[in-house]
């Protein structure tokens, strides 16, 4: 099995609520690699990019006016099977019934808004991977 990469995020609500370490924690104590990291703020275009799959979906607006509220941590993780791994470590999208011991089943809720806010980001595939990390790392 080769060594992977993904394109972890730390979205704003994440940041704003100082939950940064928390989630790097987890990621270095399941031990997988950090290459690369940056504090973003990023732009329209980028997110347009990044969320292309989801344009026309009831969320989009509200998820790229959500991703540009504030600065994101971007994170470049190596290790074998790491796409995967992060995945599992985020749980599932909706942070109220994600599994408890999960980033977002531990740390995140329902706050009654037009999109879900669940903390991270984490690339779904290797195809996927290479796209997002040529995007936030370029
Ligand atoms: P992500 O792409 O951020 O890693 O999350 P994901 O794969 O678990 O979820 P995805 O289906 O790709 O959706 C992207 C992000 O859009 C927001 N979302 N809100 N119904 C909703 O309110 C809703 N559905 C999706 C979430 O922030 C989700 O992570
Ligand atoms: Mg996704």
């Amino acid at each position: 099995m080769a060594v992977e990469e993904t394109l972890v995020l730390v979205k704003p609500d994440g940041v704003a609520r100082g939950l940064t370490g928390e989630i790097l924690r987890r990621i270095e104590s399941k031990g997988y690699s950090l290459v690369d990291l940056r504090l973003v703020q990023a732009e329209r275009d980028l997110l347009e990019r990044h969320y292309a799959e989801h344009e026309g979906k009831p969320f989009y607006e509200p998820l790229l006016e959500f991703m540009e509220s504030g600065p994101v941590v971007a994170i470049r993780v190596a290790g074998e099977r790491v796409i995967e791994g992060v995945r599992a470590l985020m749980g599932a999208t909706d942070p109220t019934t994600a599994a408890p011991g999960t980033i977002r089943g531990d740390l995140g809720r329902d706050w009654g808004l037009k999109v879900q806010q669940n903390l991270v980001h984490g690339s779904d595939s290797p195809e996927t991977a290479a796209r997002e990390l040529d995007l936030w790392f370029r």
